[in-house]
């Protein structure tokens, strides 16, 4: 088994580099990939040297897999290419997801759609991810009416150069700003682009891949977005209106018995999710569970993911190990 890593001299790149270790991922060949300028550069990998090539290098060697992280242009010019030599490329920009004839997969909850011939395969934005997966033992049980999310997303979602932003800040350094203003002491209530309706780009991802994963477009949605200057993880403050009333005790059942989702609710001893105990972790996690008593059937709940993990790299691996040990594609 071929694998090639696009994009492995990025933040996300790095991350999945380390879950395909730690996972200890069988391949007998590694690429990895990044742009003209970084070819040739050299990357460590279970304690051995590889080179950087390019994406015309890497296609030439038509490997099994290709994980994508390097942008949804270079997305939307490379994968076909890869996909025509039949290669499955797992893509972790937002190029494909909405598209009708392309997966959008969170293997938690719709894996079992994949089939063989899926050749360019999408990974959901990470603050899709982290939010369906902790919904969806509740969605199951009790049937999703409305969601209104608020986030409090890392700097690292934005890449290497919103980390540098922040740290120089840190330092008193002027150096590029990746955002439209200073990061570090602030709140920015604004994630990609804004849009004609007035919200963000990253507001309707959450609005428009939460329905595709969960096969239901009548599920009202309704998000804002914002960076803070954390490291570790996204957070989201979420109200979720089910169909039918829930018990809090069976709720916290359901979700500690969730695939890839840890309970940590325990406010008298100061315990809730944050991005410093999310950091470098798979697993998605849920606390400050508490009933909406303004309205029926509604549940307040804070959930946390290192979102270059769960919310990128893990995701994209999990769906590599779904093919390979379920469909049994290399
Ligand atoms: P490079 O380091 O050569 O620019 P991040 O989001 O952390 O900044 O990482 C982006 C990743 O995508 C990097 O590995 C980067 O490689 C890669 N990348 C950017 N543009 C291209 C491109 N046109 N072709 C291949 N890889 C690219
Ligand atoms: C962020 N969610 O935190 C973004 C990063 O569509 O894959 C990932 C963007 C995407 O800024």
């Amino acid at each position: 088994m071929k694998i090639a890593v696009v994009g492995a001299t990025g933040l996300v790149g790095g991350e999945i580099l380390e879950v395909l270790e730690e996972r200890n991922v069988q391949f007998d060949e590694l690429l990895l990939v990044a742009s003209a300028r970084s070819a040739g550069t050299k990357k460590t990998f279970k304690g051995k040297e590889y080179t950087v090539i390019t994406m015309e290098d890497a296609v030439a060697q038509a490997p099994d897999f290709a994980i994508f992280s390097a942008g949804g242009s270079t997305s939307l010019e490379w994968a076909p290419k890869f996909a025509a030599v039949g290669t499955t490329v797992v893509d972790n920009s937002s190029a494909w997801r909405m598209s009708p004839d392309h997966k959008l997969i969170v293997p938690e909850i719709n894996a079992s759609t994949l089939t063989a011939e899926d050749k360019i395969i999408a990974n959901p934005n990470c603050s899709t991810i982290q939010m369906v997966v902790a919904l969806e033992p509740l969605r199951k049980r009790y049937g999703l009416k409305r969601i209104v999310v608020s986030t409090y997303q890392s700097v690292t979602g934005s890449g290497k150069a919103a980390v540098d932003q922040m740290m120089n800040e840190r330092q008193g350094i002027d150096g590029p700003m990746c955002y439209a203003h200073k990061i570090d002491m602030n709140a920015l209530p604004h994630i990609d682009v804004f849009l004609d309706n007035g919200y963000t780009k990253e507001e309707m991802k959450m609005v428009n891949e939460t329905r595709k994963i969960f096969n239901d477009y009548s599920i009202g949605i309704t998000s804002t977005t914002v960076r803070i200057p954390t490291v570790g993880g996204h957070s989201e403050s979420v109200n979720v209106e089910f169909k039918e009333d829930f018990d809090m005790e069976e709720v916290k059942a359901l979700l500690n018995s969730a695939e890839g989702v840890v309970l940590q609710d325990d406010p008298k001893h100061n315990v809730y999710p944050m991005p410093l105990t999310a950091h470098k972790k798979d697993e998605v996690f849920v606390g400050r569970l508490r009933r909406d008593e303004s309205q029926p059937n509604t549940l307040n709940l804070w959930i946390v993911a290192d979102n270059l993990r769960k919310g990128a790299a893990t995701n994209a691996v999990q769906i590599v190990e779904y093919l390979q040990k379920q469909l049994k594609i290399a």
